[in-house]
């Protein structure tokens, strides 16, 4: 019963941005981080006239649901100057989205789990993979480095960043 994160940061310090995320996650008494992927700078995706992102992948424990845990990472994307009017695929100090919980699949309007994108995308994938190879999403019959190996043929960059 498992639950991942995507961290995700083009603007400013994007290391330090991404270390707050996971300090902010981890005040939370309900909340704790218990597994993290190496960071990787990633080129952008769908709106590629932007900065390239720092993206990591983190596991955590939380005896909040899913709707409480997006309440608060919400907070935390305010509380770091994301500004939720802004559109769609714009910069942003930090984004956090829930790709999978547990075993749910929740579709509604806010609120798609496990995340509908993950299996397109390198920056998810190439992450995820350093923490949870073999784990299977709940709306899946492929593993996590399955998926990756499926789209090694685009083109996205992404390398190890220290
Ligand atoms: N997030 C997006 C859109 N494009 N590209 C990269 N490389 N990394 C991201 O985290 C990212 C993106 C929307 O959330
Ligand atoms: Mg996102
Ligand atoms: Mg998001």
């Amino acid at each position: 019963m498992k639950i991942y994160l995507g961290l995700g940061s083009n603007i400013g310090d994007r290391l330090t941005n991404l270390g707050n995320a996971k300090i902010y996650l981890n005040k939370h008494l309900k909340i704790t981080v218990i597994k993290e992927s190496k960071v990787y700078e990633t080129s952008p995706m769908e709106n590629k006239n932007q900065d390239y992102f720092l993206n990591q992948v983190i596991e955590i424990k939380t005896d909040l649901n899913a709707y409480q845990l997006l309440n608060y990472i919400q907070e935390i994307e305010l509380i770091m100057g994301r500004n939720h009017t802004e559109k769609k695929y714009f910069p942003r100090t930090i984004d956090i989205d829930i790709l999978s919980f547990k075993h749910l699949n929740i579709d509604i309007d806010d609120l798609k789990i496990p995340h509908t994108k993950i299996n397109s995308r390198k920056f998810v994938l190439k992450p995820w993979s350093d923490i949870a190879s073999d784990y299977i999403l709940p709306n899946s019959n492929l593993t996590i480095k399955q998926l990756l190996d499926n789209i090694s043929h685009l083109s996205d960059e992404i390398r190890e960043y220290n």
